[in-house]
């Protein structure tokens, strides 16, 4: 098929040219590019939701019950799983096929996998293109799954507006582990398998580290009061069960309000939310932590509403336009990067450099460091 039919194809809705397009991007081939900016004019509507957490935490078998929540909510799903194998679970592109069968049958919801590739940027710039194409082909929701081992949890912020971390009952000394990457990322939290013993116990534990990050500066209160202020002045106010939310996140206020807590930019922030009367683009969220059972399709009903309100504050505090920035910013970032690496190693390499002072750094001739400014002198004249 050629591009000029697939793209017709696409824009009529068709999910096989959906499918033939994702391939494309994936296996990098020269029309992929094309695609994405054919494209690209039709993109930034979609909810994207990123699902991470460690490996065999249920995620899988919670974006099928969340797919199937979102439906029922009359929203078209797509799904990316990226890297889905873990050692856990074992083969599991087959095995989340198995999982989602429910959902997959629908024609409101479209899912694919895809596999690490396993080479530098070669993961996120497949996946943050494959989000694109599905936004661009309209689904009204898109949730990327992916493993929370390194680096994929940081890239998933990058990619998604809302964060739902999974964990899972148990964890102990795990939680404080893992706190300092995991829970700065999350904006939502589920705690899945919470038909186990101690669900209950990670929930406090989550809620603790959060209420503590919450409160310092430099916490994981990554937005800022006064970011986007303003933004979403004369915009709705957030709705009754937003409110309610906020009200429970609000339980510091009161010392806050009389000013001794130690962050006032948090206590503003709270007493906004307490009050619902100041500027919307000083409302802060606070993530809320909720019990699921994925396997038995428990809670999921709540974590959709949590991951909607987040939607909502995202929209009416001017967020979701400074995560637009963020985005662009970011995307041109690692083009520009995987571009100039490119052009940089094929200059050196075309001229013998890249060989000649790989041998010269492994004999100790030379240092890794004059051996790059030699070739950044050479080959891009600095
Ligand atoms: N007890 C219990 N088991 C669950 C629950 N949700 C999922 N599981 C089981 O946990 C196992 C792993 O589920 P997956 O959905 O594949 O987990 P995952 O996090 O996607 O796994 P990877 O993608 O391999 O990291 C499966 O056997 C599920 O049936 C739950 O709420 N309670
Ligand atoms: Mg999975």
């Amino acid at each position: 098929m050629d591009i000029t039919t697939l793209l017709e194809r696409f824009k009529n809705g068709d999910r096989r040219a959906l499918a033939r397009a994702i391939t494309w991007v994936e296996n990098g081939t020269p029309e992929a590019a094309e695609l994405v900016r054919a494209t690209f004019p039709d993109t930034g509507r979609a909810h994207v939701i990123g699902i991470t957490g460690p490996p065999g935490a249920g995620k899988s078998t919670l974006v099928d019950r969340v797919a199937a929540r979102f439906r029922k909510l009359g929203k078209s799903v797509g799904i990316v799983a990226v890297d889905p194998t873990s050692p856990f679970s074992g083969g599991a592109i087959l095995g989340d096929r198995i999982r989602m069968q429910r959902t997959l049958a629908d024609p409101g919801v479209f899912m694919r996998s895809l596999a690490s590739r396993g080479h530098l940027g070669g993961i996120s710039i497949a996946t943050g293109d494959v989000v694109s194409l599905l936004d661009a082909f309209g689904f009204d929701v898109i949730i990327v799954e992916t493993v929370g081992a390194g680096q994929s949890e940081v890239e998933i912020m990058g990619l998604a507006h809302t964060t739902c971390v999974v964990l899972i009952p148990g964890m102990g000394d795990d939680v404080q582990a893992i706190k300092a990457g995991i829970l700065e990322i999350g904006d939502v939290f589920g705690v899945n398998k919470a038909d186990r013993d101690g669900a209950d116990r990670t929930v406090m534990e989550i809620e603790m580290m959060l209420d503590l990050g919450h409160m310092g500066e430099g916490g994981i209160n990554r937005w800022p009061a006064d970011a986007g202020a303003g933004a979403g002045a004369g915009g709705p106010q957030p709705g009754a069960a937003a409110m309610q939310r906020l009200d429970r996140a609000g339980h510091h206020s009161a010392e806050e309000a009389a000013g001794t807590a130690d962050s006032p930019r948090s206590a503003s922030a709270h007493a906004a939310e307490r009050h619902g009367t100041a500027n919307p683009g000083d409302i802060s969220w606070r993530p809320p932590v909720t019990k699921t059972v994925a396997k038995d399709d428990q809670g999921v009903e709540a974590l959709v509403e949590r991951m909607n309100e987040h939607l909502q504050f995202l929209r009416e505090t001017g967020r979701w336009e400074q995560l637009k920035h963020r985005d662009a910013a970011a995307k041109l970032r690692e083009l520009i990067t995987a571009r100039v690496v490119r052009i940089m190693m094929e200059r050196a390499g075309s001229a013998g450099d890249l060989e000649r002072l790989t041998n010269a750094v492994a004999d100790r001739s030379t240092d890794p460091y004059s051996a790059v400014d030699e070739v950044l002198r050479k080959h891009l004249g600095r």
